[in-house]
């Protein structure tokens, strides 16, 4: 703080108050019966991408295992996780959707 007679003012802040959150990714993992079309579907409505942006996430998917959805904090992906999960039972899909600390 400001020392006696230092004449200078320190201002301190707590390391909490500046503290970023941590940030998961959301993937995707491909499997050999979950239509594209729903895939595409999943990632407009519950990730908010363009048609463009949904179907290259797909096709990545699609060839590579595995792809993000998106960059979140905790309770954000954990709840996105959690309704494409739901989504897909209900529509009985094996679409798996994971996320993982960045
Ligand atoms: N491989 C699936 C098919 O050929 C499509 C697919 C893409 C499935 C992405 C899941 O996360 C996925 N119908």
């Amino acid at each position: 703080g400001a020392g006696s007679g230092s004449g200078t003012a320190v201002i301190t802040r707590s390391k909490s108050q500046t503290q970023r959150p941590s940030m998961y990714r959301v993937l995707l993992l491909n499997d050999d019966y979950t239509p594209m079309e729903f895939v595409v579907g999943v990632l407009c409505t519950f990730f908010h991408k363009t048609l463009e942006d949904a179907e290259r996430i797909m096709w990545q998917v699609h060839t590579n295992g595995v792809g993000e959805c998106g960059v979140y904090t905790y309770e954000v992906a954990d709840t996105k996780v959690t309704q494409v999960m739901d989504h897909a039972r209900k529509h009985q899909h094996p679409l798996q959707c994971v996320m993982e600390k960045k």
